[in-house]
């Protein structure tokens, strides 16, 4: 996984037949993404294919794509060699429903291959295991008219390996990952997967294989972490786990826009800010970003993606070492922004703070960038893009706090470079009690893993619409204790009911958890407070941890808040192992 983890940055590309009708079929725009019109518009696969005679993309320039993707600081490409229509962008002997049966007439994948293979870019190939045309895939769409039983769903799976063979020893250079799809429905099996990830491994064992190729894939999270499944890494599609996935390689893939094959209709285009933040955001959670493109029929780069990879690609000039060949940030949250890692020799450990928000003026008129539970000795730090600026590193109670110069940088995320001694030792930021002894765990301070994230609309977590999702914080107490809970939360009318549970770890030998139900509101920012029981908290460091019992409506609740205060029968339990 070694250039995997390096490369951190790689270019998508959904490029097939659905790229001609680019969303629209018989003068009517079709729902959904631009590569899946064949099922949004329901088309009878036979009305479908005479797409062939169509393609000829006479601009496709592979050369020209590889400098995008360099230019953007990409480091691999995954390219659809199939997607789930079937068609192949490369010269098959399985099949005549290939680019070679086209006007066009020229096998891409070479093409590509060689492109890459000249601007140094690992090629990859996105491989489809569903398949609506090919006359031996189970199941047929609803209304594919074709007999069912003439299927021989092994004969499929003979000519899916031939297929990846060909790609794999065919004279398309190194493949650095297979990236399967398609893979969702019930003909494909644990077992076809765990063959099909031997199969690639025999014929070359340094591919890596993502997690589709077997049915591990929990939604969109992309990672069953249960489970004995094939593939080397997790898949997180069109969001970004908010945890990362501790243990794991995983890579995040997205849209620029809201379809990965080209749309016409589609001008929902995401900003090259947001873009950047999202690459800080996904390489300090230990990720790699996967940023897709949909080439036009006409064998262009939409220009709206090609702007926003220039910017990109602009950003990573400066930048590219605080994302390239880096780890997950060491800190839990930074309130400036992201962090990323990277060991140097001697054993030392160089920081990389991408700041989002650039520190407002202090008292003397400076600017200082207060760095938080950071306890390592700093040894260097330097602002990239400014390296010109003497940045002035300083010990204080909280940390380290490091000058920094009135202007930004980067507007979007500056990076700010520090040398620390030896790994980092972090003293991680933990609620407190207030005054009263109450600890108040609000919705912004919140580690959320699963489908749960935090909304701006009432400052609440919401959009809990699964059973992954989780909500921690970290408290510290000088003593432990009973604490009573209240909760303040919302559900819209005919959706509350659900429960949930609240739970301390380490877990006190008694009352470690106390459970709530929600309660109906009148809307899902109508929130109300309620006293749902008991907990014991130990002294010393706690996470308090909110995960759904049973979701009644479309989601658990809206969380504003979670409030634990000292009962009368509070008393010192002693920290674990304490004597
Ligand atoms: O159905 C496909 C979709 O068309 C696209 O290829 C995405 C990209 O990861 N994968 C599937 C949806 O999860």
């Amino acid at each position: 996984m070694g250039w995997f983890r390096d490369a951190r940055f790689g270019m998508f590309i959904h490029w097939g037949l659905y790229a001609i009708p680019g969303g629209v079929w018989n003068g009517a725009s079709v729902p959904g993404a631009g590569e899946w019109i064949l099922d949004g518009g329901k088309i009878d696969p036979a009305a479908y294919t005479p797409l062939q005679g169509q393609f000829n993309p006479v601009e496709f320039d592979a050369e020209e794509w590889v400098r995008i993707a360099k230019a953007a600081g990409q480091r691999y490409i995954v390219i659809t060699s199939k997607h789930h229509d079937g068609f192949c962008l490369w010269d098959s002997r399985v099949t005549t429903f290939d680019v070679m049966g086209t006007p066009f007439k020229r096998d891409i994948l070479r093409e590509l291959a060689t492109a890459c293979e000249e601007g140094g870019i690992r090629l990859c190939f996105y491989h489809s295991i569903m398949d609506w045309t090919h006359p031996d895939y189970l199941p047929r769409r609803a209304w594919d008219p074709r007999d069912p039983e003439d299927a021989d769903f092994d004969r499929y799976v003979g000519d899916m390996k031939s297929q990846l063979r060909e790609l794999i020893s065919g004279g398309y250079g190194r493949v650095g990952i297979l990236w399967f799809d398609g893979e969702w429905e019930k003909t494909w099996t644990h077992e076809l997967g765990l063959d099909l990830a031997k199969f690639v491994r025999g014929i070359d064992p340094s591919i890596i294989i993502n997690n589709r190729v077997d049915k591990g894939r929990s939604g969109m999270a992309g990672l069953d972490a249960d489970g004995e499944w094939a593939g080397d890494y997790g898949t997180p599609e069109q969001e970004v786990p908010s945890m990362g996935i501790p243990g794991t390689d995983w890579e995040t893939c997205m849209t620029m826009n809201d379809t990965w094959g080209w749309k016409t209709s589609d001008t929902n285009w995401k900003s090259s800010e947001v873009l950047v933040r999202d690459l800080c955001d996904i390489a300090s959670k230990g990720g790699n970003f996967l940023l897709n493109v949909g080439p036009q029929p006409d064998g262009n780069i939409p220009p709206a993606s090609v702007e926003r990879l220039r910017a990109i690609g602009e950003w990573m000039e400066v930048n590219g070492d605080s994302i390239y060949g880096t780890s997950a940030s060491p800190f839990r949250r930074l309130p400036f922004g992201r962090c990323t890692q990277k060991a140097l020799p001697g054993g030392a450990t160089r920081l990389y703070f991408h700041i989002f928000d650039w520190p407002v003026a202090n008292a003397s008129g400076g600017r200082t960038l207060v760095v938080p539970g950071l306890e390592s000795p700093v040894t260097a730090a330097r602002l990239l893009g400014a390296t010109a600026f003497a940045c002035e590193a300083t010990r204080t109670d909280d940390g380290w706090s490091i000058s920094l110069p009135e202007t930004a940088p980067d507007a979007v995320a500056s990076v700010l470079e520090v040398d620390i001694e030896g790994v980092p030792d972090i003293e991680q930021p933990a609620t407190m009690p207030s005054a009263n002894g109450a600890l108040t765990l609000g919705a912004a301070d919140a580690l959320l893993t699963g489908h749960v994230r935090f909304e701006d609309r009432c400052e609440n977590l919401g959009f809990w619409v699964s059973a992954d999702g989780v909500a921690r914080w970290f408290v510290r107490l000088a003593v432990g204790g009973r604490y009573r809970v209240i909760a303040r939360m919302a559900a819209a009318p005919g959706e509350g009911g659900s429960h949930f549970t609240v739970a301390s770890a380490p877990s006190p030998a008694s009352q470690p958890s106390v459970n709530g139900i929600v309660p109906e509101c009148k809307a899902w920012c109508d929130f109300v407070e309620v006293d749902i029981g008991e907990i014991e908290l130990l002294a010393g460091e706690s996470e308090i941890i909110v995960r759904p019992h049973t979701i009644a409506g479309s989601a658990l609740m809206n969380l504003a808040w979670i409030r634990l205060t000292p009962t009368d029968s509070a008393a010192s339990t002693p920290p674990p192992g304490s004597k």
